[in-house]
């Protein structure tokens, strides 16, 4: 089924341009939430929020030069290098996840990407594997990959595969130069055609404009199937990065953008990823409100600091939001499409 705000031409989706983004964006702040959270209530009627659970399996020594990234072999951020997790390390990690109300579970290694037949892959294959036995959504970002390695992780129970687009395209060239945007493209091809749900989105702050963001969202709004989750990260400064000194954004902007997200991105969960921890609560609350219906859970992301549990469940109490139930005891899923 077509959803209604999504206009259709013989039955035919029409995919947002960028000036219809804008034209959504744009509009008083007040008149975006409004429309945002008439969609929100339509597709997403429980007042939920997913609670996700990430864990770093193989941190740091990165051979990429994304400028945002602690974990890049070519900065200096002071950060100890770890070897690859074992299954048996990672399964204590994710029953623990479970049981404090997470119903996914993500896995992030610093890698430019895996290959079938390396003996890392395999592990991460039996690791997947285990983990999916547990009842929650699984999720792995291991940068690039081709079909035959996301065909091997859907097969071992994969649920979702985060790759992100992180800004526009041209802006893209800006931030990392030893891969490309079209690359990017190339790996969410591969999880598509493996039958893999898309977990993708970007991080705003990373001295783009308005614009770029408008534009990372019509790439997003083009992917067929649609990304079934969207992680928006607000740049968390690195020492030692090209982008340490960038200056925070504007809340406001976060809001529109997560607001125009909802609204053209209907069906998808939109997660409130890095940065949250410098977010106030009134400001949170906002985005929780505006349309972005999952956040990551426990005091860190992959290398960086993240609100504590307590905070978070004091917070989500504050508002009245439940965390959404772990799926053996749903009827169906929230969403209602
Ligand atoms: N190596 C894999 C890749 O690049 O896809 C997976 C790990 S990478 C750390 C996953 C995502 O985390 C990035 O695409 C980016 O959106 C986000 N991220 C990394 N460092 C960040 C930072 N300092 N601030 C905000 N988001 C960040
Ligand atoms: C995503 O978009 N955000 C998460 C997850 N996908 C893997 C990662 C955030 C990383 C923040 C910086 C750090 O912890 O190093
Ligand atoms: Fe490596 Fe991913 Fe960090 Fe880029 S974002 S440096 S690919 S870990």
């Amino acid at each position: 089924m077509t959803p209604p705000n999504r206009a259709t031409k013989n039955g035919v989706l029409v995919r947002p341009t960028l000036e219809k983004l804008e034209q959504i964006y744009y509009r008083p702040l007040f008149d975006l939430i409004q429309e945002s959270r008439r969609v929100f209530l339509e597709f997403w009627p429980k007042n939920e929020v997913q609670l996700c659970t990430l864990l770093s399996v193989k941190t740091g020594g990165c051979s990429e030069d994304c400028g945002y990234c602690a974990q890049s072999a070519h900065y200096n951020t002071g950060l100890q290098k770890e070897r690859l997790m074992t299954t048996e390390e990672v399964m204590p990690v994710a029953e623990r996840a479970r049981q404090n109300g997470s119903t996914r579970f993500c896995m992030g290694a610093a890698w430019k990407g895996v290959r079938d037949g390396d003996p890392k892959f395999e592990t991460m294959l039996e690791t997947v594997r285990e983990v999916s036995k547990l009842g929650m959504e699984v999720c792995v970002t291991l940068g690039q990959l081709g079909d035959i390695e996301a065909r091997k992780l859907k097969e071992a129970g994969l649920t979702a595969y985060n790759h992100n687009i992180d800004t526009s395209p041209e802006h893209y060239k800006k931030i990392v130069s030893t891969h490309t945007f079209e690359e990017r493209l190339n790996t969410i091809g591969s999880v598509q055609r493996a039958g893999l749900s898309v977990c993708c989105g970007g991080i705003i702050g990373m001295g783009e404009n308005e614009t770029d963001r408008l534009k990372m969202l019509e790439v997003l709004c083009s992917l067929d199937p649609e990304p079934e989750s969207v992680p928006i990260n607000c740049l968390t400064p690195i020492e030692g990065t090209p982008l340490a000194k960038t200056p925070p954004i504007d809340v406001f902007e976060l809001v529109r953008l997560i607001a125009t997200a909802r609204i053209v991105l209907p069906k998808a969960k939109i997660r409130l990823s890095a940065g949250r921890d410098r977010l106030s609560r009134e400001a949170q609350a906002l985005c929780l409100f505006a349309g972005a219906n999952s956040i990551f859970y426990g005091d860190k992301l992959l290398t960086a600091s993240n609100p504590g549990v307590d905070d978070d469940r004091a917070l989500l109490e504050s508002l009245g939001l439940e965390p959404q139930a772990p799926y053996s005891d749903q009827a169906q899923p929230a969403c209602k499409l």
